[in-house]
């Protein structure tokens, strides 16, 4: 049986490859960080009794922060496949936790891939790059087009990203980065700009918030729909050759459309709900980004299953569902409704 390593588990895309690595027969073994209280809502659903016999989906303590952990995991468990999806992944926040954001994003990339090489286990890697490393660049964005990095969440990401080209190329290791483009789902977390619009939708209608409170509405994005891209970060280490990829849909929107079709899937009017706050701007912003993924297309095989306004819709519809059976749950109201008013990022 295909064993599998995944970091960043109960993450927005950890959740998503366990689940297609589990249907494909894998044993899959994911990381998850020491938390006070529980965050493995994502993956619960596949969680089983390690006691149990046929259990093929396990957790184990680790941070990226600590290479003795992860060199420790990787000892024990030799996988075949490591999936490096951990990270303090949110770009306006790591103007705030610059250092913290380094630390894991690109310290504890290098942290791992050396416990992999002094390990001596033999496995293929996948690095979740980000297209924040094109920043600046102008759009559309491909393998070749120059970094130009923005936050020091996009810093760190290409330090990962040439620190996984270095390992594959001094030490012939199957390391393979995918530069992935914004990729969304009802699992987003709940402070990235299309979450906190379709979880407003979601309060606004109903009438559990009045207002929505965001930054730049003009900045454009290449959004797609996240278990589309695990399949790409699965397709990347199935190939004989390592190698880096760009997956997006080759389509961009701005935050205002996005805004705007996801009130009207509710049947409202965005202009009466929307407030800008410069709270929520960024020191430096990316403006657009716009994938070129022909050659995950040519090489991989890959397309986006989803399109843009099937993903608003989708991602709408989950929140008002989720909404409506905590409420007829009897959830705390006000709860909600603090979550709701654009305290965070
Ligand atoms: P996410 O939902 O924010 O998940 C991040 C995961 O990393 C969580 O499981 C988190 O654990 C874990 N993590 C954070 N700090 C850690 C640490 N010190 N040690 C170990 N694990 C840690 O992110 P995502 O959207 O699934 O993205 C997955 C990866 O792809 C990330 O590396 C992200 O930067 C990258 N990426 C994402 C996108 C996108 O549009 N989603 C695009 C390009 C690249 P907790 O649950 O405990 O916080
Ligand atoms: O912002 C603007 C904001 O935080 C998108 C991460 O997964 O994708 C993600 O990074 C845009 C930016 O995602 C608000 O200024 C306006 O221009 O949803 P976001 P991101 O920064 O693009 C990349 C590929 C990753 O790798 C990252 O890990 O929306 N925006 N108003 C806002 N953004 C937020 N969060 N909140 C607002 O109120």
């Amino acid at each position: 049986m295909t064993k599998a390593l995944i970091t960043g588990c109960t993450g927005q895309d950890g959740s998503y490859l366990a689940e297609l690595l589990l249907s494909l027969g894998y044993e899959v073994h994911g990381l998850k960080r020491r938390s006070s209280s529980v965050n493995t809502e994502r993956i619960d659903h596949l969680y089983a009794d390690p006691h149990e016999a046929n259990t093929r989906f396990f957790l184990h303590y680790a941070d990226l922060t600590d290479g003795s952990s992860l060199a420790a995991i990787l000892y024990d468990l030799r996988p075949d496949e490591v999936y490096n999806l951990g990270a303090q992944s949110h770009v306006k926040v790591s103007f705030e936790v610059p250092e913290f954001t380094a630390d894991v994003v690109a310290c504890g990339s290098l942290r791992l891939l050396e416990a992999i090489r002094r390990t001596g286990v033999r496995c293929r890697y996948y690095q979740a790059s980000s297209s924040e490393m094109f920043g600046s660049a102008s759009p559309p964005q491909n393998e070749t087009t120059p970094f130009h990095p923005r936050s020091p969440y996009a810093c760190a990401k290409v330090f990962a990203h040439q620190i996984t080209v270095n390992y594959r190329e001094s030490y012939g290791m199957h390391a393979s980065s995918g530069i992935l483009f914004n990729h969304e789902s009802p699992r987003r977390g709940e402070t990235f700009v299309t979450r906190k619009i379709t979880r407003a939708v979601a309060q606004i209608r109903s009438g559990l918030q009045k207002k929505l409170y965001l930054g730049n509405l003009e900045a454009r994005r290449d959004w797609g729909y996240a278990p589309d891209y695990v399949q790409a970060m699965w397709l990347m280490l199935q190939q004989e050759m390592p190698g880096d990829y760009v997956i997006g849909t080759g389509d961009s929107h701005s935050v205002r459309e996005f805004a705007q079709l996801a009130f009207e899937a509710a049947d409202l009017d965005w202009r009466e709900f929307v407030i800008v706050d410069p709270r929520y701007f960024r020191p430096a912003e990316v403006d657009h980004l716009r994938a070129d993924p022909s050659r995950a297309m040519n090489v991989l095989g890959w397309q986006p299953t989803v399109r843009f306004r099937d993903l608003v819709r989708v991602m709408v519809q989950s929140d008002v569902e989720q909404l409506e059976a905590r409420l007829r749950g009897g959830e705390d109201a006000l709860h909600q409704l603090a979550l709701g008013e654009g305290r965070f990022a």
